[in-house]
């Protein structure tokens, strides 16, 4: 019996747009990403999102290294220019030269520059006051190991290096809200997974704005069934005005939505481990006594990784799940955030035979169900496969399995994954997420990310013949292309 039993067969002469090559995948990935450069960062799209995201630059270096380590390296140094003194990096770094309409909420909604001055939030450019998951010092790793020459020639790692360090410890300080060692997220937009159905308790304790009064630029570009919906957004901007109105002191503010999510807290380890590396590669570059101690950063994500266990492992799911804070319990909802730490090196093997178990089982369904890692449970009371974070397929996430695959030895796993992503992210135009059963493309096109992450997974291979026949072989196995949408079985 076929191990697929949802695959359609693929029909060349319908072959999606973009091309089913490696070459032309690359071809057409690379033009995405030069469409939606603005000259010193990349927007995730030019509709949607017309300004810098904290961790769609980190994604986007990752695959911008491949073309170019030197604007690799900007992608990284832009954002990190917009660092507060605090040491937390804004989830967003306006453009000025955008119409403040073009995205909610703008720069005149945070006031960064005023509400957060007390923080240290610069003085010279815009940013949200919120954060978002901190890749960075893995994408600052990698880009680095693209081009170790051009790199140490710029002073790349050394410059970065306090920076990225300064916010690792903003947010094991000051985010620590629930005191058991655990970064805690203070608004759905931090964890980058905006309305995952586990935020709906924790939100539901959140008093709305009222309706109208303010106005929703993203259904200007998206569907609004693909998108949060008015009574979340009601929600979302009580959660960041009192945040800013408490001018954005983690001391001072309610934080009413505090989480600890096993996503934020899984890349912060692996950033924490890539910031060990960064600290031996520098070192010797360093003044005597002033070097950085990678022994310090190894402690600290030997300390997290234990926390992650302790506090958001549950036995019974096979998963990790997050924690609500002010009420103290797991939340008991099965999202992808908790396959994240599969990119946690060292975890217990129990724990890593559980989550393998779990990404093929009944919830996640990969190899079986379907081709793509849901971003929810497929078979959760609130699984929706085209609504935002509550069941799409992304990207991102997908990307990370695969590391994570990969890492723990699922060699054949991961170049399965691999090549639907791949597949996936050719035949959607590179969409911003796909439906997970049928690989229909939702949310905007030519997405900043979904170009990155396609160009690294194809680098990683260098046997070009190898990846062509493995994307053909994705594309034969779980594609159907049908008036130019495609689907993944
Ligand atoms: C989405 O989030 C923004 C708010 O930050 C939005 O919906 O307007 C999320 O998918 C987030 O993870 C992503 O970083 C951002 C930009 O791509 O869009």
């Amino acid at each position: 019996m076929h191990p697929f039993p949802l695959v359609q067969p693929y029909i060349p002469a319908q072959r999606s747009t973009v091309g089913v090559t490696a070459g032309e995948l690359r071809h057409a990935a690379r033009h995405v990403l030069l469409r939606n450069w603005t000259g010193s960062s990349t927007v995730p799209s030019r509709g949607l999102y017309p300004h810098q995201w904290s961790w769609d630059s980190a994604f986007v270096a990752i695959g911008l290294r491949h073309l170019s380590a030197v604007r690799a390296q900007r992608e990284l140094e832009t954002l990190l220019a917009a660092q507060w003194g605090d040491g937390r990096v804004p989830h967003i770094v306006f453009n000025p030269s955008v119409p403040l309409g073009a995205y909610f909420p703008s720069p005149d909604f945070w006031r960064s520059s005023t509400a957060g001055a007390a923080a240290g939030a610069p003085s010279d450019v815009e940013t949200s006051g919120i954060v978002q998951p901190p890749v960075h010092a893995l994408a600052a790793w990698l880009v680095h190991r693209a081009d170790p020459v051009t790199s140490r020639r710029r002073g790349f790692l050394k410059r970065l290096y306090p920076k990225l360090a300064a916010w690792h410890r903003y947010l094991t300080t000051h985010r620590d809200l629930g005191g058991r060692g655990l970064v805690s997220v203070v608004h759905p937009w931090e964890p980058g997974m905006d309305n995952s159905p586990c935020w709906d308790g924790p939100l539901a304790r959140v008093e709305p704005v009222p309706a109208g009064s303010f106005r929703r630029a993203d259904l200007d570009h998206g569907c609004a069934a693909d998108r949060p919906t008015d009574l979340d957004y009601c929600r979302y901007v009580r959660l960041a005005s009192d945040y800013r109105d408490h001018g954005y002191d983690d001391e001072a503010a309610p934080h009413p939505f505090a989480v600890e999510d096993p996503g934020v807290n899984a890349l912060l380890i692996a950033s924490e481990h890539a910031l060990a590396r960064i600290a031996a590669e520098i070192a010797p570059e360093t003044a005597p006594g002033t070097a950085p101690d990678p022994e310090d950063h190894r402690r600290r994500a030997a300390e997290l990784t234990d926390a992650l266990v302790a506090r958001l492992w549950d036995e019974e799911a096979g998963l990790f799940l997050c924690r609500d804070v002010r009420s103290g319990e797991l939340i008991p909802e099965l999202s992808a955030a908790g396959l994240v730490p599969l990119v946690v090196p060292g975890l217990p093997p129990r724990i890593v035979r559980a989550l393998l178990r779990t990404v093929g089982g009944e919830h996640f369904g990969l190899g079986s169900a379907v081709r793509l890692v849901p971003s929810y449970d497929l078979r959760g009371h609130a699984f929706d496969p085209c609504r935002y974070w509550r069941g799409p397929a992304w990207f991102n996430v997908n990307w990370l399995v695969e590391r994570g695959l990969r890492q723990y030895g699922q060699t054949a796993r991961a170049d399965a994954l691999r090549a639907s992503v791949l597949a996936a992210a050719a035949s959607s135009g590179f969409a911003e997420y796909v439906d997970p059963y049928t690989g229909a493309a939702r949310g905007t096109r030519e997405f900043s990310w979904t170009a990155a992450l396609a160009l690294d997974l194809l680098a990683r291979n260098a046997d070009r013949a190898g990846v062509r026949a493995e994307v053909r072989a994705g594309l034969r196995a779980g594609i159907r292309v049908r008036s130019g949408e495609a689907a993944v079985g």
